[in-house]
Parts: C-alpha cells; sequence; structure tokens
C-alpha cells in the first residue's frame, strides 16, 4: 500500500497531467505497403473531434487534439471557424498545428532545403499560413517536422542546405505572435534514408537557437537509432530550457509509432522521471507539451488510443513515486544500487489502484476501456461508417 505522501505525489501528479492527441490516430493510416481499413475509422476532421471527445470524455486528461493542416484543415483559414464550432460540441480544443512541407509533388527535393528558391519559399508561405490558422484557434504552438533530406552520397550540398535552413526557420519566427511557439523536430532517417537535414537533436537545438526565443526542440520517441538515450537528451534540453515537448509513441526497430510503453515502458518512465526530478531541483514547472504520435494501423483506432492515454498516466504517475531527497543522497554517495533502486522500486508499483481512485473522484470511470465499450459508442459509428470505409476495399481471391 502507499503512504499518504506516495498518494498525495500520484494525486499531484494527474492533477496537472495533460496529453494531446493526433487527428491522425483515428483515422486510416498505413505503412508505405498499404493500409488495412477499419469500419469505424474517422475520415473527417468532424468526426475526428468526435472520436478525440470520446477519449477526453472517458480519460480526462486529453483537452486538445493535435491538427494537420492539411489533412484537416485543406481550405486552411477558412476551415478555422468549422474547427472552434466542432472543439466546443466536442468539449476538445484545437492543440498544436502541424504543417505538411512533405507531401505535396513540389516537394520531392525537399522543403526549406529545397534547391529551388521557388519551392523553399512556397513551403515557407504554407508554414506562415499555418502560424495564422494557430493564432486563429488560439493554438500556441506550431509543431514542424520536415521529412527533407536525400538518398544518395553526393546528391545534395548539406551544408547550404543547412544555410537555408537557418533562413527558413529564422523567417518562421518571425511569424511568430507574441507568446507562440514553434517546436523544431527531429529525425534520423525515413522518408530520406543517405541524410536527413535535421537528424538529430544537436541540429534541431542548433536550428532553434539560431531561428530565436520562441523556438524548442521537439522530442518524438520514435526518432531515435537504437542505442540512444533519450532521457539523457531530455535532461540537456531541459537544462537548456530548449525541450518544447513530445511526439510519443513506441518502437522496435525505427519510427513504428507503435502504442506508448507497448515495447519498453521503463525508457517513457525514465524520460517521466528526469522531468519530474528537473522540477524537484530547480522548483519550476517543466513548460512540455506531451503529445501522442501514433498510427494505430491495426489496432482499434479509439480503443488504442485510450489504452496510450491509460498507460502514459500510469508511467507519468509511478515517476512521481521516486523518493527524489533518497534519490539525491544515494547519488551524492554513489550508493549505486541503492539508487537505481529509488527508480526501480517506484517504476514496479502498481499505481493503477490510486489512479481508479482518482478518476472517480472526478466523475470519470474506473476503466476508461471499459467505459468506452459499455458505452455503444463503437457500434454507432461502425454501423455510420463501415459502408462509406470499406467501399473502396476489394478482397483479392
Ligand atoms: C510522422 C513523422 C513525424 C511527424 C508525424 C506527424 O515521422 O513524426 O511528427 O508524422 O506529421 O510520424
Ligand atoms: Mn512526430
Ligand atoms: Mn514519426
Amino acid at each position: 500500500m502507499f503512504t499518504t505522501k506516495q498518494t498525495d505525489a500520484i494525486w499531484n501528479a494527474l492533477n496537472g497531467f495533460h496529453i494531446e492527441l493526433p487527428s491522425w490516430g483515428f483515422a486510416n493510416t498505413g505503412t508505405r505497403f498499404g493500409k488495412f481499413l477499419q469500419p469505424a475509422a474517422a475520415a473527417s476532421i468532424e468526426e475526428k473531434f468526435r472520436d478525440a471527445g470520446e477519449v477526453h470524455r472517458w480519460t480526462g486528461v486529453c483537452p486538445t487534439i493535435a491538427l494537420h493542416v492539411l489533412w484537416d484543415l485543406p481550405r486552411g483559414l477558412a476551415d478555422a471557424a468549422g474547427v472552434e464550432e466542432l472543439a466546443a460540441k466536442n468539449g476538445v480544443r484545437a492543440g498544436s498545428i502541424n504543417p505538411n512541407v512533405f507531401q505535396d509533388q513540389a516537394y520531392k527535393h525537399g522543403s526549406f532545403g529545397n534547391p529551388d528558391p521557388g519551392i523553399r519559399q512556397e513551403a515557407l508561405t504554407h508554414v506562415l499560413s499555418s502560424i495564422e490558422i494557430a493564432q486563429r484557434l488560439g493554438s500556441r504552438d506550431l509543431s514542424l517536422w520536415f521529412a527533407d533530406g536525400s538518398n544518395y552520397p553526393g546528391t545534395q550540398n548539406v551544408r547550404q542546405r543547412k544555410k537555408w535552413f537557418e533562413d527558413g526557420l529564422r523567417a518562421v519566427h518571425a511569424g511568430l505572435a507574441k507568446g507562440q511557439r514553434m517546436l523544431v523536430e527531429y529525425k534520423p532517417f525515413e522518408p530520406a534514408f543517405y541524410h536527413t537535414d535535421i537528424a538529430d537533436w544537436g541540429m534541431a537545438l542548433l536550428f532553434a537557437q539560431a531561428a530565436g526565443p520562441q523556438a524548442k526542440v521537439l522530442v518524438d520517441t520514435g526518432h531515435h537509432y537504437q542505442a540512444q538515450n533519450i532521457e539523457q537528451i531530455v535532461a540537456w534540453l531541459l537544462d537548456l530550457n530548449m525541450l518544447g515537448g513530445f511526439h510519443f509513441n513506441d518502437r522496435r526497430y525505427a519510427d513504428d509509432d507503435l502504442t506508448i510503453g507497448s515495447i519498453d515502458p521503463y525508457q517513457v518512465f525514465r524520460i517521466f522521471h528526469e522531468i519530474l526530478h528537473y522540477e524537484w531541483e530547480t522548483g519550476k514547472r517543466a513548460d512540455i507539451a506531451y503529445m501522442i504520435d501514433q498510427s494505430h494501423n491495426l489496432k482499434g483506432k479509439i480503443e488504442a488510443m485510450i489504452q496510450t492515454v491509460s498507460t502514459a498516466m500510469e508511467l507519468y504517475t509511478k515517476a512521481a513515486l521516486v523518493d527524489r531527497e533518497k534519490l539525491a543522497r544515494r547519488q551524492e554517495k554513489c550508493e549505486l544500487v541503492d539508487a537505481e533502486m529509488c527508480l526501480k522500486d517506484a517504476f514496479s508499483s502498481d499505481v493503477r489502484p490510486v489512479i481508479r481512485e482518482w478518476s472517480v473522484s472526478k466523475g470519470l470511470p474506473p476503466d476508461p476501456l471499459d467505459a468506452f465499450r459499455q458505452s455503444g459508442y463503437l457500434e454507432r459509428i461502425t454501423a455510420e461508417r463501415s459502408a462509406r470505409n470499406m467501399a473502396s476495399v476489394t478482397s483479392y481471391a
């Protein structure tokens, strides 16, 4: 059983915990080998808001939904008014705004890093229009991911592209309103397979610092080489006040976009621990956007999202159980096993009963997944959407 101090730590952690849902996590997605369509998948921003509202209704910690400009607001600013209505109707607000400079044919050789100045300008114009949408929707964060890179040695001038990115990101920063942030995301490879222009946390950090004080780094947990120590990167960015937020997912091999904690829950726990230890040591709340960036290709979209949110709550509250005074003393004295046990004791605690108590105290169900399954919502949207969703499926005999 937990002491009062431990129970309070869990409750305090939950009272301040929010995690943002990705609109694209409710729609049919796939791999480069194709998509397996789901009868109940969302196919419009209306349906994505509705499904996100369902996840927030049962979990209570997902008040915002990240939007992808081209996919969710194809008419740009003209679609913003509709988004506000959807937010009011479904109880979730627009969260971070994701420009899309990686799908259009024009971006075949890159966006901000494209040798063609006209295409670099086209990409910048799109990102600046995304800032306008963010301002219109009251979204603080612009979430920037670039697929830019090259596939073969010698095909692009890496240093020149670095300069073009510095210019482009500086121009984006100049377009930000007061209080807005631009989060620069890095990724070592995919879709580029020889070099990616923003390939690691160091490049993202330097680009963000060059762009201006409202630029921060976005850590996508799937965007690291297998052996990388992500929590060490998190600790450095915290210390530099350059950690803007996360795209959470899990991975076995690469950017697999699996549900949080499905492969390595201890790694997510260690990331949360670094953040909570920073807050304990500094007395400052880390101003971090916790966001999900997953692609539920095969799992049911809404079930997978509820599972993800519940897992994030568990790992975050486990990290809140670390006895920080004891840990600090043991680290100073290099009492290695005892120091490590401060983390392992917290990680091995079953926080689910206390989370259930907290949920019930907030008028939420003790088991959000069960509540969702009992609600009949999945049956209703399947009846509404399956004919449309499965119409394009042709079975191969
Ligand atoms: C893909 C990219 C990157 C980006 C996300 C949403 O790898 O993580 O943040 O799409 O645009 O997962
Ligand atoms: Mn991401
Ligand atoms: Mn990714």
